[in-house]
């Protein structure tokens, strides 16, 4: 009688330990793709697939693991990110503005020195010559909008997520009105505003002092 219960003891442990590291695993590959495509910033693509969600709420109620809360808030996010925004992550095209010496517009520009793109889309300000650098003018790019400071004779890619006109300059030949327009989506969004600095910001050109406005007014 003695020997029958510690040998159904024994084989209620066996299997109760099965029971949870299968539990853990489960809940670990549950957590694990979720959370990288998630924090990665990417679309959360294909992620939760087969798992039904009573056995996903099953699994981390019964393993009790500290990532419960994380585990289920990454499952929310994960469903409605690839509900609402699929494809999201997946339109942004490169275009390309060159820093140079001499260029159709005259000496000391970027070229192309008006450009219009789309939400998404990035900018590489390449080094074709040296001595240049692209920054973003304060008062002159869209609110919520994040500056940008490039290295001198250094490429730098800036991707544009927030709509509207953006002015940036060369910082040793701003004086040369070395600066540059681009607009993302609706440029209207701060177009007046940056009228309104360029009126002022021209005055700390030495030479071409015209050369902002008309750039503006092409987008008129
Ligand atoms: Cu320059």
């Amino acid at each position: 009688m003695v020997y029958w219960k510690i040998l159904v003891f024994i084989m209620f442990g066996i299997w109760t330990l099965g029971f949870k590291s299968a539990f853990a695993q489960s809940v670990a590959e549950n957590i694990r793709p979720i959370g990288q495509l998630c924090v990665a910033g990417q679309t959360c693509v294909g992620a939760q697939a087969d798992v039904p969600d009573g056995l996903m709420a099953a699994d981390v109620t019964n393993a009790s693991i500290e990532s419960q809360s994380g585990a289920l808030n990454a499952a929310e996010s994960a469903g409605d990110s690839v509900e609402i925004t699929p494809v999201a992550s997946s339109s942004g095209e490169t275009h390309e503005v060159q820093m140079r010496n001499q260029g159709s517009d005259g000496v000391m520009v970027f070229e192309p020195s008006v450009l219009s793109v789309r939400v998404g889309d990035s900018v590489t300000f390449k080094a074709t010559d040296a001595g240049h650098n692209s920054a973003s003018i304060e008062g002159m790019i869209p609110s919520g909008a994040e500056s940008w400071d490039g290295g001198m004779s250094q490429d730098i890619t800036i991707t544009f997520t927030e709509e509207g006109t953006y002015v940036y300059q060369c910082t040793p030949h701003l004086m040369m009105a070395m600066v540059g327009v681009i607009t993302v989506g609706d440029l209207d969004k701060n177009f007046q505003e940056v009228e309104a600095v360029a009126a002022d910001k021209k005055s700390e050109f030495v030479m071409e002092q015209g050369r902002l406005d008309s750039y503006l007014q092409s987008l008129r």
